[in-house]
């Protein structure tokens, strides 16, 4: 594959998740990887961009476990900067942790803290999706929450410590079924929301601008899959421009396709 820097050991699910963020601040991204199952635990590794082939564990700069057999640390990863310090932070959870976790370690020179070292740690959400927003906001998705509702927490780039609802800028609960938080992209301003299970399997994205989301009502506009079983919004990225792209795997059959909505 043109400009691949390395290949890697099979392990426990390795590339299940995958960020790119400069850490330590060199100038210089680091790729980020998840291994949801990893020994049960979970791990991440922190691979610096000229790491070579061979074995992640061996290669890695850094390395987290789950802090149980039943974490799957690594599911869901970002990275961005949340608390405008000009290191990247990278945001990394373990659904299966208890009733699942989150955690927002602060990069430095040094590099990103250990999870006990963590700026701040968000109990209680089984992450489905993270982002982090330019504004330093970051958004954890939970697909599963609510019975399959779903829910969508934002919290401040500021806070620390270990955070639950009362610490959420922002929450939004999903209708019944339709896996609202599945994906998650941020981008100037703009939080797109997926929600794949919406009416039948047709999926649907919410999309909210300016101002933090209170309620479905009030996002700024919405799409729609339109045929049950397109699962549309499975997957989601924003451009700087507010450009946004929606996957949707079942379309046609289970042959996939993509949507690109310019704003
Ligand atoms: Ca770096
Ligand atoms: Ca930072």
């Amino acid at each position: 594959m043109p400009g691949a820097a390395w290949t890697l050991e099979p392990t426990g699910g390795l590339g299940a998740a995958v960020a790119l963020g400069d850490l330590d601040g060199d100038g210089l991204a680091e790729a980020v990887l998840g291994a949801p199952d990893r020994d049960g635990t979970g791990a991440v590794y922190l691979l610096a961009a000229d790491a070579g082939d061979g074995d992640a564990g061996a290669l890695a700069d850094a390395l987290w476990t789950g802090p149980d057999e039943s974490a799957a640390l690594g599911a869901v990863l970002a990275t961005g900067d949340a608390d405008g310090d000009g290191y990247a932070d990278l945001l990394l959870a373990a659904p299966g942790w208890g009733s699942g976790a989150a955690w927002l370690l602060a990069g430095s020179s040094g590099g990103p803290a250990s999870l006990d070292g963590a700026r701040a740690r968000l109990d209680g959400v089984a992450a489905t999706a993270l982002a982090v927003a330019d504004d330093g906001s970051w958004w954890v998705g939970a697909a599963e929450a609510e019975g399959g509702r779903g829910r969508v927490l934002g919290l401040p780039g500021e806070a620390a410590g270990v955070l639950g609802d009362n610490d959420a800028l922002a929450a939004i609960t999903g209708e019944p079924g339709m896996r609202l938080g599945a994906a998650l992209a941020a981008r100037d301003g703009t939080l797109a929301v997926g929600a794949p299970a919406t009416a039948g399997g047709s999926g649907a994205v919410f999309v909210w601008e300016a101002d933090a989301p209170t309620d479905l009502d009030d996002a700024a506009f919405s799409a729609w899959g339109a045929v049950e079983g397109r699962a549309f919004a499975t997957a989601l990225a924003l451009s700087p421009g507010g450009t946004l792209a929606a996957g949707a795997p079942g379309a046609d059959g289970d042959a996939g396709a993509a949507w690109v909505l310019a704003p």
